[in-house]
């Protein structure tokens, strides 16, 4: 009974629009998660200045991200929501970290090598040492499990090694972080480049379906989704032979809670129309109560504030503990 519930952390950046990826891969566990944890969720301003935002979308964006996390199900008085510039810890404690994390370490991110090549005229030092940061956020509230897509996972494996390598020179300072991955949707493709992951600064608008998207939209996307040219044209999961096929049916399972056998029975004998249209239909009603319960939401920016205060409020008190520890640790005179 008296025994510590384990703690999760995750975050998004507000670079860009809540996708159906971002939802999938995490946004969906972490509501899953939320009854049983002490749950921390983040709204990572810090991380988005990596890249060149406008300050007047960015600040709009944060605050829509925040309404659609408690529309995607979280409750603000169950689970810790904020934004991490509120609470300073962050930062000071992602310098600490900067000087325990390796060179090479983060050379070997695919995250950042992805991103230099997207914004070869802003390859800055802050999207070199993004993973440092991340640890942070993580680190800071003695995280047990993150739960994030699988394009995370190598950013979470180096928090950790961050924090054994940090705990080895100090003692047990940091709780070692676990990623936790979805078995469906952990990665969702572009509807139009099956081969790419759905994200959010994605060029071609058809291959990305955002949260906050209107039906009509969201059902031409999947009328328009690549399917496979294989000669076969069965829904049949094969994401080798058959990505665009297996992409649509890893969301429609995601959306419905089908099995892959509940779904090739579903469409034995007919086409890929009839097939991306039910896809199309099952992610505009998992879509219509977020959208609506959003738009409400953002009517009240009052009780919005309220809530980012309390939570950078809480999340404060966890943080700041954690970087006494840390600062005592590592020689800093106390004030
Ligand atoms: P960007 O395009 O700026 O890289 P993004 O669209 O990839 O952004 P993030 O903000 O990086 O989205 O991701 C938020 C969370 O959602 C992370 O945990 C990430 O792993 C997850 N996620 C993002 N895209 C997908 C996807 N296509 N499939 C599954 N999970 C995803
Ligand atoms: N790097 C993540 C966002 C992120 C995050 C975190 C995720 C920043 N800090 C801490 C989990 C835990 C991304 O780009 N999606």
């Amino acid at each position: 009974m008296d025994e510590k519930r384990k703690v999760i952390f995750s975050g998004i950046q507000p670079s860009g629009e809540l996708t159906l990826g971002s939802y999938m891969g995490a946004i969906r566990n972490w509501v899953d998660l939320s009854g049983q944890y002490d749950c921390y969720y983040c709204i990572v301003d810090m991380h988005a200045i990596t890249v060149r935002q406008n300050p007047a979308e960015l600040r709009r964006r944060s605050i829509s991200q925040l309404a659609q996390y408690i529309a995607c199900g979280l409750d603000p008085e169950k689970n810790t929501l904020f934004i991490q510039s509120h609470v300073a810890e962050h930062a000071q404690l992602g310098w600490v970290l900067d000087c325990y994390t390796m060179f090479g370490e983060l050379s070997r991110m695919t995250q950042f090598k992805d991103k230099s090549a997207k914004n070869a005229e802003n390859i800055n030092a802050g999207l070199f040492t993004y993973p440092s940061l991340m640890a942070a956020d993580i680190l800071l509230y003695q995280t047990d499990l993150v739960p994030v897509g699988s394009d995370q996972k190598q950013h979470v494996e180096l928090s950790r090694d961050i924090a054994l390598r940090f705990n080895g020179i100090y003692g047990d300072v940091f709780t070692i972080p676990e990623p936790f991955i979805p078995q469906a949707g952990a990665r969702i493709m572009s509807l139009t480049t099956p081969q790419n992951k759905m994200s959010k600064s994605d060029k071609d608008p058809g291959g990305c379906i955002y949260i906050l998207q209107k039906p009509e939209e969201i059902l031409r996307c999947f009328k328009r989704a690549v399917t496979d040219s294989d000669t076969e044209r069965c829904v049949r999961y094969d994401p080798e032979a058959k990505p665009g096929v297996s992409n649509l049916m890893q969301i429609y399972a995601c959306a419905t809670g089908k099995t892959f056998p509940e779904i090739e029975a579903e469409f034995d004998g007919k086409g890929y129309g009839d097939f991306k249209t039910a896809v199309g239909e099952s992610v505009v009603e998992l879509l219509r109560p977020i959208r609506e319960k959003t738009e409400d939401l953002m009517k009240n920016k009052d009780y919005l504030s309220s809530i980012l205060r309390s939570g950078a409020e809480k999340a404060s008190r966890t943080a700041s503990r954690t970087l006494r520890k840390v600062y005592k640790k590592v020689g800093f005179v106390e004030r």
